[in-house]
């Protein structure tokens, strides 16, 4: 029984150990930035989540270099973490806490100026897809402010993961989301 309750505390040392990141089971409260870099299939992006001082929300900046000139990739928050494999099937679904998808029943469609219409981690759905910027360039920015997510309770997005899917849904890049204690953390 000791060894059993010991395993979370050395996995969660490991973690912080190796990227200096916060585990989802350190507490939310000291967490005031959190990144996912998805990369596969020649993409690379970042996710950065910051936490509004005015406690509204998140803060999310977006980079995404590889794209193809013309196609609209949507990328999404799931709900599992991505394995040491690194099998991006192994994420399951959207961040859904309010099962706007389920209540949708079988016709989800996210309208972003109802976004209760909306699973909070369908990222694309509500801000649209990752797209090259064009005249050549395979790279993405934009920057938004999401008043859903937070970094506690049900529409945490710690723990969870951050998945780029091509146009047939096929999924080309994921990452875990982890959290950080400095607010300048780097993208
Ligand atoms: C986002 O990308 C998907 C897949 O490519 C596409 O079906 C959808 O229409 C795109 N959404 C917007 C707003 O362009
Ligand atoms: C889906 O799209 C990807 C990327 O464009 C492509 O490599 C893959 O073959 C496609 N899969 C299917 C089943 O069409
Ligand atoms: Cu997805």
């Amino acid at each position: 029984m000791r060894l059993v309750s010991l395993l979370p505390a050395l996995a969660a040392a490991a973690v912080v150990v190796a990227g200096q990141g916060l585990t989802p089971t350190d507490n939310p409260r000291y967490v005031t930035v959190a990144i996912a870099r998805p990369s596969g299939n020649g993409i690379r992006g970042a996710v950065r989540f910051t936490r509004l001082a005015d406690g509204s929300g998140l803060q999310l900046d977006v980079q995404a270099e590889g794209l193809e000139g013309g196609v609209q990739y949507p990328y999404h928050i799931h709900v599992n973490p991505v394995p040491a494999s690194g099998d991006c099937m192994a994420t399951g679904g959207h961040l859904d806490p309010d099962r706007a998808k389920a209540l949708a029943g079988g016709a989800y469609r996210c309208d972003p100026a109802q976004t209760w219409t909306c699973e909070a981690g369908d990222l694309a759905g509500i801000y649209g897809n990752l797209t090259a910027d064009g005249s050549g360039s395979s790279k993405f920015k934009t920057s938004y402010r999401s008043t859903v997510l937070s970094f506690d309770g049900r529409v945490s997005v710690l723990g969870h993961s951050i998945v780029i899917h091509a146009p047939n849904n096929t999924r080309l890049a994921c990452a875990n989301i982890v959290g950080y204690k400095k607010a300048d953390h780097k993208m």
